[in-house]
């Protein structure tokens, strides 16, 4: 076993199929979040933990629907309501392995006021958000993400607002794990799945996951494997959290894969200080009953 600061790991693999549940996924033929299934289940082979020592909490969504679809606990919670979801169970469980996931309208538009709250906590949780741009379960509306200009039924004569950038939303909370993969790379998006739940603190991995039924062609051929830019070959320093910065400036525009920020010097988990906190108050707590114990033999 090989422990990071609250997950312990082991350092034997298992076989990917054991986290392939028989319940088969009902997405569209060529969804993005297939490919993004299979790298889930290769690196949760490579970390080695048993299904029942993981738990994916999800909201609502195409995307959301992967809890189902693996043999771990899973939870296909509520519209935007993932991350307080997630952070209730990895306190109540710490040893859990606690894997959020979900689409761009639940992470960033009715969920978007957790993850600022989430990532200042900084409870061991690893957050992937499928980012296909536009809200797939229910028909191709509007997302948060969504390129200014983009025609959709919401939006019939294009799209007038700024989309959110997820990169600069979570690097400028602080967070200290910031990632960015796209099934077209599956080596490396897996790499990364598996780098980001190893990081002992909140981990965020933005996946380019395109929907093929109601997606812009655009997002698809930016997410082409030809036309991605690999953060390790232009020689990227991920402990830099400025450079980081500066790379996320480009969300929309290049898709750039690969960890944006590994923060080099990761501080306690929430979880952690919880747990000191009840340790050092229970010898109080003792005196308190001993307290109570005389007074009600009096
Ligand atoms: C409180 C609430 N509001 C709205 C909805 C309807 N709804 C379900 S999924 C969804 C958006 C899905 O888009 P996204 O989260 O990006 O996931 P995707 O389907 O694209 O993977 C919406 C608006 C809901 N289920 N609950
Ligand atoms: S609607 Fe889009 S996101 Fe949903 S399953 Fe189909 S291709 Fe995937």
């Amino acid at each position: 076993m090989t422990t990071t600061a609250n997950t312990t790991v082991p350092a034997t693999k298992r076989d990917p199929k054991e986290f392939a549940s028989p319940l088969k996924p009902i997405w569209c033929p060529g969804c993005g979040d297939y490919g993004v299934l299979q790298a889930l289940y290769r690196a949760l082979g490579s970390i080695g933990r048993p299904a029942h020592e993981i738990a994916f909490i999800s909201g609502i969504g195409c995307s959301s629907r992967i809890p189902g679809y693996t043999t771990a606990y899973g939870f296909n919670s509520v519209h935007g309501r993932a991350l307080p979801i997630a952070q209730g169970v990895k306190l109540a469980n710490p040893d859990l392995l606690v894997i959020v996931a979900g689409g761009d309208g639940d992470g960033f538009s009715i969920g978007g006021g957790h993850v600022a709250h989430a990532i200042r906590r900084n409870l061991d949780l690893t957050y992937l958000v499928m980012d296909n741009q536009v809200y797939g379960l229910t028909k191709g509306q509007l997302s948060p993400t969504s390129p200014k200009g983009l025609e959709t039924v919401t939006s019939p004569l294009g799209s007038l607002e700024e989309p959110i950038n997820p990169l600069l939303y979570t690097l400028a909370y602080g967070a200290g794990f910031v990632a960015q993969g796209t099934p077209a790379d599956m080596p490396g998006l897996t790499a990364l799945i598996e780098e980001a739940i190893r990081y002992p603190g909140f981990a965020f991995v933005n996946i380019q996951s395109p929907c093929v039924t109601f997606g812009q062609e655009e997002q698809q051929i930016r997410a082409h494997k030809a036309h991605l830019r690999p953060l390790a070959k232009l020689g990227h320093d991920a402990s830099d959290q400025l450079r980081a910065l500066d790379v996320a400036r480009s969300y929309g525009k290049v898709l750039h894969t690969g960890v944006l920020y590994r923060r080099p010097d990761p501080p306690p988990t929430y979880e952690r200080l919880v747990r000191e906190r009840q340790a050092a108050l229970a010898p109080k707590a003792v005196d308190r009953l001993r307290l109570l114990d005389v007074f009600l033999q009096k």
